[in-house]
């Protein structure tokens, strides 16, 4: 505390990572975080914001997505995104206790004179935390259990789950996102623009699939319809499932 009687950003952080390790073990009470002043919930992506480890080698992916790509995705256009969103809070103390998730969720509370950096970088942090998760080989190749029903319920089957997420990837114009997101009415398909989170319109991601050509030119240059093809080869249903259970 200083003579205010408040935590210095310092502290806040260090607060906040005892919970985070706490959290690990279950021990971390909601009364605990309500404590420290933390909104940051469990599994959730704190402030400073840091690149997460990939969890696999940069070549792992390939031939889907090569690891000349993963390198600058991951190691270059990741951390610019983590490093401009800790900029961007810097100055704002107030804001450093929400996560990610919740800076996303309650957009339109941040001050508009750090909305758009907010948007973009903590949005571009978010996504990309996801989708390398979303890629970690290993897992289920396909959904099971209560994912795989609800899939069942909101698009008959599973190929015309993977037709409509294709067709949102493929008709995003520009740079953006391709999505499967847990909503109020089910399951949905949809795509967002430049680095915006589903979590501002409410929706929980589960599944992403980033359209920036960033993500696939070394390797398919102008055909975008490829990749979108090969990453069906490289998700993980296991965390995807996960993030279902989660959200619901
Ligand atoms: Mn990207």
């Amino acid at each position: 505390m200083d003579k205010n009687g408040t935590l210095s950003r310092r502290t806040m952080i260090k607060t906040l990572g005892a919970g985070a390790t706490l959290a690990g073990l279950g021990l971390f009470t909601a009364a605990a975080a309500e404590e420290a002043g933390a909104v940051a919930v469990a599994g959730e992506l704190p402030q400073p914001f840091a690149l997460p480890p990939l969890g696999f080698a940069l070549g792992a992916l390939e031939p889907a997505i090569d690891a000349r790509t993963m390198e600058i995705h991951h190691g270059k256009h990741h951390q610019g995104y983590v490093n401009n969103a800790n900029m961007a809070l810097a100055d704002h103390s107030e804001l450093q206790a929400w996560s990610a998730e919740t800076l996303l969720r309650r957009l339109s509370e941040v001050p508009a004179g750090i909305r758009e950096a907010v948007r973009n970088n903590v949005g571009g942090h978010a996504n990309h935390s996801l989708f390398w998760r979303v890629l970690q080989p290993g897992g289920r190749r396909e959904p099971s259990g209560a994912l795989a029903s609800a899939l069942a319920r909101d698009f008959g089957t599973l190929s015309e789950f993977q037709a409509q997420f294709a067709k949102a990837a493929s008709t995003r114009f520009g740079s953006g996102w391709a999505w499967l997101s847990a909503g109020p009415q089910g399951l949905v398909v949809h795509s967002t623009a430049n680095q915006d989170s589903p979590l501002s319109d409410g929706l929980t991601p589960l599944l992403g699939l980033d359209v920036w050509e960033h993500a696939y030119y070394l390797n398919y240059q102008n055909r975008r319809a490829s990749y979108i093809e090969a990453f069906w080869s490289l998700v993980n249903w296991t965390v995807v499932g996960e993030h279902f259970r989660a959200a619901v």
